[in-house]
């Protein structure tokens, strides 16, 4: 066994982004716990570590992108933008680790493959790739909802003799497009920011696209010092608002139907939002957007507008407008340039409904009209989302009844937090929980926060196990499923649904019921000495 002295924890933590670092900067450094986190990187930041492709960077406003859980970090923290490129935001996330000595704790180059519960021991057996095995109390996986890539299964990938990319697995030292011809197929909010830059430097690009995408301007920018100042006096107001909102930002819905108000009215609105950027044309609409088809019907038109306008060529921007879906039930994703650059002339638009791609030759990609010749091939292609991470792990809890084994129909979980039959074990925005719903580090620092005082009252209380209660697990389930079935969201195929991976049961994973309103959920179960659990002394 390595590291024999040290082999039993207090907790063991999977991964080491956002959620990992804070919980084990809760566990060691506020209750005083022994704690390791695994990590399958070379180093911390999670997404940020992984996603280097070019254009990467968030789309939440950056200052309220980043841990609220401390106020020094908070005012020494300056962000260059509005919405920083990855390489910034690592940077923040290694200024995390070190100001709170986080890397002592953490192993990278080690993914976490089994977990078992011992139930005469009552903890967790953790085993590693390599063959570490250590005990622990606890079992939390801190593993992220977009950490699985997902490389769909293309006839032919194998003999391609140019190079190929997942843009979730990026090289560190960057990939030169110069003189290249390059491919990229898939259109999310990946491909999304990926495509303006690729197009920028390569000779030409083909994109690749199955879904066409509606995109709101991201409007990125340097931020005015004056309002970055203004921000950073007013954080703790800030700090409640957010946690109290819908989604994790300081947005919320007009409180009037968009059929409501006049055409004249609605145009004035849609337009003072597309202005401003970001997420408001989404998540700070006219309240029955997501609930009424008509509704959401006069927003998709205003966006459709958009298209028409910015694409010169008629027939390329009839292919961009999405035709299958409702507007805003798949992922939003943010653009800088995105339709402009299909007005270059060394970018070309294959829509793969129309022509599907039949394999990947040496040379390239035959669709169903032509082999296309490429020297680079870029899959933006996405992630096996929410369970992909957890059921990678062979994680067996009572009775030996394994994790994926349960989900095989889909995630049941109570609160997204906790799972019957998987004592001590908390999963951090798991699937049932507001999490890819909302700005993820507000939904990460609440449920840190929350597993945490769960922790404190076991260790008050002398208890040896916490567990969901199934009754509470079906209720939890069947209320994030009747959340979701009241919205269009489900009409979507998206990969909220598990869409986008053959064979993936089609449930909607995150709960919609929104940041505050979960939030005051999970503090009346801990306020009822954790109603829906089950305790063991
Ligand atoms: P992650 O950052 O995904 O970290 C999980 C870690 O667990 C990974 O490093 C992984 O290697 C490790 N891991 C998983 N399984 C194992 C295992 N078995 N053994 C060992 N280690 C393991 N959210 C927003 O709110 N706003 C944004 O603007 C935004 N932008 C995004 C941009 C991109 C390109 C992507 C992909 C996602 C974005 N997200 C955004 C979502 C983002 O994932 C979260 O904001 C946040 O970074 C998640 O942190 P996390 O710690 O939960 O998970
Ligand atoms: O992944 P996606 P992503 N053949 O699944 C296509 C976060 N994120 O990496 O829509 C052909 O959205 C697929 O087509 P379709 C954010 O939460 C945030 O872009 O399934 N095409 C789709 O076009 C986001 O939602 C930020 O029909 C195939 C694309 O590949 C999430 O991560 C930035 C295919 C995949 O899109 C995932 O985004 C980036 C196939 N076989 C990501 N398989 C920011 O915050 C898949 N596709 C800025």
């Amino acid at each position: 066994m390595a590291n024999s002295q040290h082999a039993n924890f207090d907790a063991v933590i999977v991964g080491a982004g956002f959620a990992g670092m804070y919980m084990l900067h809760s566990l060691r450094d506020k209750l005083g716990l022994s704690a390791r986190v695994y990590e399958t990187g070379n180093g911390i930041g999670g997404t940020w570590y992984w996603n280097r492709y070019p254009g990467a960077r968030c789309d939440s406003d950056s200052y309220v992108y980043c841990y609220m859980f401390d106020q020094r970090l908070l005012r020494e923290w300056e962000w260059s933008e509005r919405y920083p490129e990855q390489p910034e935001i690592l940077r923040y996330l290694n200024h995390v680790a070190d100001r709170f000595d986080l890397r002592k704790d953490i192993r990278f180059n080690t993914r976490v493959t089994e977990a078992r519960f011992d139930e005469n021991a009552n903890r967790w057996t953790i085993r590693t790739e390599a063959g570490e095995v250590v005990t622990a109390k606890y079992f939390i996986g801190a593993v992220g909802c977009l950490s699985a890539s997902n490389l769909p299964k293309f006839k032919g990938l194998e003999t391609y003799q140019g190079k190929h990319y997942h843009t979730g697995h990026w090289p560190h030292d960057g990939v030169d497009f110069t003189a290249r011809r390059v491919g990229i197929i898939g259109t999310g909010a990946t491909a999304v920011q990926a495509i303006p830059v690729i197009a920028q430097q390569a000779k030409r690009l083909t994109v690749f696209q199955r879904t066409p995408n509606f995109c709101v301007p991201a409007r990125n920018g340097k931020v005015d010092p004056e309002v970055a100042n203004a921000r950073k006096a007013d954080y703790d107001a800030i700090r409640e608002r957010i946690r109290n909102s819908s989604f994790g930002f300081e947005l919320s819905f007009i409180e009037k139907s968009a059929l409501e108000a006049s055409p004249e009215e609605r145009e004035r609105t849609f337009n003072a939002m597309w202005d401003q950027g970001g997420f408001s044309f989404w998540l700070a609409n006219y309240q029955d957007m997501f609930f009424s088809k008509e509704a959401n019907e006069v927003c998709a038109e205003f966006l459709r507008g958009k298209i028409r306008e910015t694409v010169k060529d008629p027939a390329i921007a009839e292919k961009l407008i999405p035709k299958t879906y409702l507007y805003g039930t798949k992922r939003q994703p943010l653009d800088s340039n995105y339709f402009e650059t299909f007005n270059k002339p060394n970018v070309l638009l294959v829509d793969v409904n129309e022509t599907p791609i039949e394999e990947i030759t040496p040379r390239g990609i035959r669709t169903s009209d032509r082999e296309h010749e490429l020297d680079i091939i870029v899959f933006a292609t996405g992630f096996d989302a929410m369970t992909g991470p957890l059921k990678k792990i062979d994680i067996r809890g009572r009775g030996g009844q394994t994790l994926s084994r349960k989900w095989d129909d889909g995630p049941h979980s109570y609160l997204g937090v906790a799972v019957a039959g998987f004592p001590n074990m908390f999963t951090i925005t798991g699937p049932g929980s507001p999490s890819v719903m909302s700005n993820m580090p507000v939904s990460i620092e609440q449920h840190v926060e929350w597993i945490t005082g769960c922790i404190e009252h076991m260790r008050q209380h002398g208890l040896a196990t916490m567990e969901a209660r199934t009754d509470a697990e079906a209720q939890w389930t069947a209320h994030v499923a009747e959340v979701a079935n009241a919205s269009l969201f489900p009409t979507a195929d998206s990969w909220y649904l598990g869409a986008n991976i053959p064979g993936k049961p089609r449930v909607f994973m995150p709960y919609l019921g929104g940041v505050g309103p979960y939030r005051q959920k999970c503090d009346e179960v801990a306020a009822k000495e954790y109603e829906g659990f089950t305790f063991t002394a």
